[in-house]
C-alpha cells in the first residue's frame, strides 16, 4: 500500500504578493511583508503558500509576463529576501510552491529580444514565429486579453503568436532547446529547497502544428482558437518528459492550471500512474455558462446551483481512484467567493462559512485565496479610470468600441466578474489603506475594509476566519474526508447541496443552504442523532427533519 503522499492532507493558501503586504512604503506589496506575516498564517493553520510570479517582470500582466526567470521582481525586493522567506516559511513548517510561467515569457525577456532581433537569429524558434498570408495573420484565433493573437514584427514580416497580450509571446515547446532552458530553470529554484508547482496555463504548451482556423465567434470577426491549443498534441509527452527531467527527482507538488479540461482529462494528468502532475485546476464551476454567453464572462450569465453541483459532483466521482481534485472557489483571476457563489450583503458571514464548509469536506487539495478567509468582497470602483488589469481594461474597451456597451453597462461587469476584485489589497485592519501599505497602494483598497479585516476578525470568534481555521483543523483529523467516496444527495434541489462522504468506517453528511430562505430538509435515517461536527450557527441538532437557517451548512456524523 502506497504512502498517502503528504499533499494529499495539505491546505494551501494562495498569496498575491503585489497586494499582500507591504513592507517599504511604495505601495506595492513585496517578499519582507510576506514574511510579516507568516506568523498568521500559521495560526490559519494552512501547509502551503502558493505564490503568483515574483519573477523579475514589466507587469504587463502583473508578473505573469517573466522577463528573467532567475531574478527577483524589483518592486518586490531581492534574491536575498526570496531566500529569508524561504527559510522563515521552513522554520514554522510552511512549504513554498512557486507559480510556473512557461508558456510564455515577456516580450522584454533576453530570449524574444535575440528572437526578434534577427530572423536567422539562433533563438527565433524559441518563439513561434509565422508568415501571413495577402496581408492577413496566420489564424483569427481570439487572444484572452482581446483582439487577435498574432503580432505582426514590421522588421521580420513574420507575426509572432501571443495567446495573451501582445507583450507575452508564447514559447516554442516543440524546441527540444526551450524544453531544456526550463527544465534547468525549474532545478535553479527546487535546488534552492521550493515544495512545488503551480502551472500557468500548462495545458496550452502544445499547438496543433497546422495551426488550422478557429471557429466564428459571435459578433466578432475573430475565431475560437482553443480546440487547437488546449490539450494539444503532444502535451502529455511534454509533461511526462517533464516528470522524468525533473518532477520525478524531488519530494513536491504540483498543480496544473488547465482551462477546458474535463474530468477524464484530468486523470490523464493527474492519475499516479501517469507521471504527470498531482492535479489541476479546472474551470468548469468558474465559468458555468459563459461559453454560451454572447459576450462570455462579461455577460455574467446567471448561475443555477444545481449546475455548479453538477460539475463539482462530476470531478468528485470522475476522479475518484483515477485522480486528485484540487478545490477552489476564489484565485486571482476570478470575483470574490462570497459575492458570487454566496451572499455578500445581509447573509456575507454566514454565506463564507458556508463555501468554507462545502469546500473543504470534499475530496481533494484545498485552495484558500488571499482574503477569502475573511470573507473579503467584490469591489464597486465608481469609474474604470481606477481599474489595472490588463485583461479588464483591453476588454472594456472592445465592448465600447465593437458591441456598443454603455460605461454602466460596463462597468456592471466588472463590478461582477473583473479580476481586480481579487486583487485589491489584503485588509489587515482598519488603519488607512487597512494596514497593507503607509503609502498610496498601487491599486484602491475595497472601502469595506473597517469592518473587514483580519485584525478584527482574530478578535471575534464568530468570524470567518476562526471557521475556516476550525474546519481546516477538523478536515485534519477525518481521514474518510481525504479518502471516503462521494455521492451528491438530491441534485437538482434548487438551493441546497447536499452531499455523503463515506470510508467505510465514517460516515459524513454536509448539508448547504445556498439561499436567504430558511429550508426544511429530511436528512437520511443513518445521521439522525449523529454528532454535529460543524455549524455555521450557534445551533442545530441532527433531528430527522432539519430546519435550516438562511446560509446554514451542517456537517453530521452517522450515528
Ligand atoms: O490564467 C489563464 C487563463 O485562462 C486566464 O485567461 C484566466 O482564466 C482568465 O483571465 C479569467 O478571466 C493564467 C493566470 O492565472 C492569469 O493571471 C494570467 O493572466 C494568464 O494565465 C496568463 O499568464
Ligand atoms: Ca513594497
Amino acid at each position: 500500500l502506497q504512502p498517502v503522499p503528504w499533499w494529499k492532507d495539505a491546505v494551501v493558501y494562495q498569496i498575491y504578493p503585489r497586494s499582500f503586504q507591504d513592507s517599504n512604503g511604495d505601495g506595492v506589496g513585496d517578499l519582507q511583508g510576506i514574511i510579516s506575516r507568516l506568523d498568521y498564517l500559521k495560526r490559519l493553520g494552512v501547509d502551503v503558500l502558493w505564490l503568483s510570479p515574483m519573477y523579475a517582470s514589466p507587469n504587463d500582466d502583473n508578473g505573469y509576463d517573466i522577463s528573467d526567470y532567475r531574478a527577483i521582481m524589483t518592486e518586490f525586493g531581492t534574491m536575498d529576501d526570496f531566500d529569508e522567506l524561504l527559510r522563515e516559511a521552513h522554520a514554522r513548517g510552511l512549504r513554498i510552491m512557486l507559480d510556473l510561467v512557461v508558456n510564455h515569457t515577456s516580450d522584454e525577456h533576453a530570449w524574444f529580444v535575440e528572437s526578434r532581433s534577427d530572423r536567422a537569429s539562433e533563438k527565433r524558434d524559441y518563439y513561434i514565429w509565422k508568415q501571413g498570408q495577402d496581408g492577413q495573420p496566420p489564424t483569427r484565433w481570439q487572444s484572452y486579453f482581446s483582439g487577435g493573437v498574432w503580432e505582426l514584427d514590421e522588421a521580420s514580416g513574420e507575426y509572432y503568436l501571443h495567446l495573451f497580450s501582445r507583450k507575452q509571446p508564447d514559447l516554442n515547446w516543440e524546441n527540444p532547446t526551450v524544453r531544456r532552458e526550463v527544465y534547468d530553470m525549474m532545478r535553479f529554484w527546487l535546488d534552492k529547497g521550493v515544495d512545488g508547482w503551480r502551472m500557468d496555463t500548462i495545458n496550452m504548451l502544445s499547438k496543433n502544428p497546422a495551426y488550422p482556423e478557429g471557429l466564428p465567434l459571435p459578433g466578432t470577426t475573430l475565431t475560437d482558437g482553443q480546440p487547437h491549443f488546449l490539450n494539444g498534441p503532444r502535451i502529455h509527452e511534454f509533461l511526462q518528459e517533464m516528470h522524468r527531467e525533473v518532477l520525478a527527482h524531488y519530494d513536491i507538488v504540483t498543480v496544473g492550471e488547465t482551462p477546458g479540461v474535463t474530468p477524464d482529462q484530468g486523470a490523464l494528468y493527474s492519475g499516479p500512474e501517469r507521471s504527470e502532475l498531482n492535479m489541476v485546476f479546472h474551470f468548469e464551476h468558474v465559468f458555468l455558462g459563459d461559453e454560451q454567453a454572447e459576450r462570455g464572462k462579461w455577460s455574467n450569465p446567471p448561475l443555477a446551483l444545481p449546475d455548479v453541483k453538477r460539475v463539482l459532483a462530476r470531478w468528485q466521482t470522475g476522479l475518484y481512484g483515477r485522480g486528485w481534485n484540487s478545490l477552489y472557489w476564489d484565485n486571482h483571476d476570478q470575483p470574490r467567493a462570497v459575492s458570487r457563489f454566496g451572499n455578500d450583503r445581509q447573509y456575507r458571514l454566514e454565506s463564507a462559512k458556508l463555501l468554507c464548509t462545502v469546500l473543504l469536506f470534499m475530496q481533494g487539495t484545498p485552495y484558500i485565496y488571499q482574503g477569502q478567509e475573511l470573507g473579503m468582497t467584490n469591489v464597486s470602483f465608481e469609474s474604470i479610470e481606477h481599474y489595472k488589469d490588463i485583461e479588464t481594461l483591453n476588454a472594456s474597451k472592445v465592448l465600447r468600441d465593437e458591441h456598443g456597451w454603455d460605461d454602466a453597462r460596463i462597468l456592471a461587469s466588472v463590478h461582477a466578474r473583473g479580476r481586480d476584485n481579487a486583487r485589491t489589497p489584503m485588509q489587515w485592519d482598519d488603519s488607512p489603506h487597512a494596514g497593507f501599505t503607509n503609502a498610496t497602494p498601487w491599486i484602491r483598497v475595497n472601502p469595506n475594509y473597517p469592518d473587514i479585516n483580519a485584525q478584527a476578525a482574530e478578535g471575534d470568534p464568530n468570524s470567518v476566519w476562526y471557521h475556516y481555521r476550525d474546519t481546516i483543523r477538523l478536515r485534519k483529523t477525518l481521514s474518510v474526508v481525504r479518502d471516503g467516496t462521494f455521492t451528491l444527495l438530491d441534485a437538482e434541489h434548487p438551493s441546497l447541496f447536499c452531499y455523503v462522504r463515506d470510508d467505510g468506517h465514517d460516515k459524513l453528511l454536509v448539508v448547504a443552504l445556498f439561499s436567504e430562505e430558511a429550508q426544511s430538509y429530511g436528512i437520511p435515517d443513518e445521521f439522525v442523532g449523529g454528532e454535529v461536527l460543524s455549524n455555521n450557527y450557534p445551533s442545530g441538532e441532527a433531528t430527522p427533519e432539519l430546519h435550516l437557517q438562511p446560509h446554514q451548512a451542517l456537517v453530521i456524523r452517522a450515528a
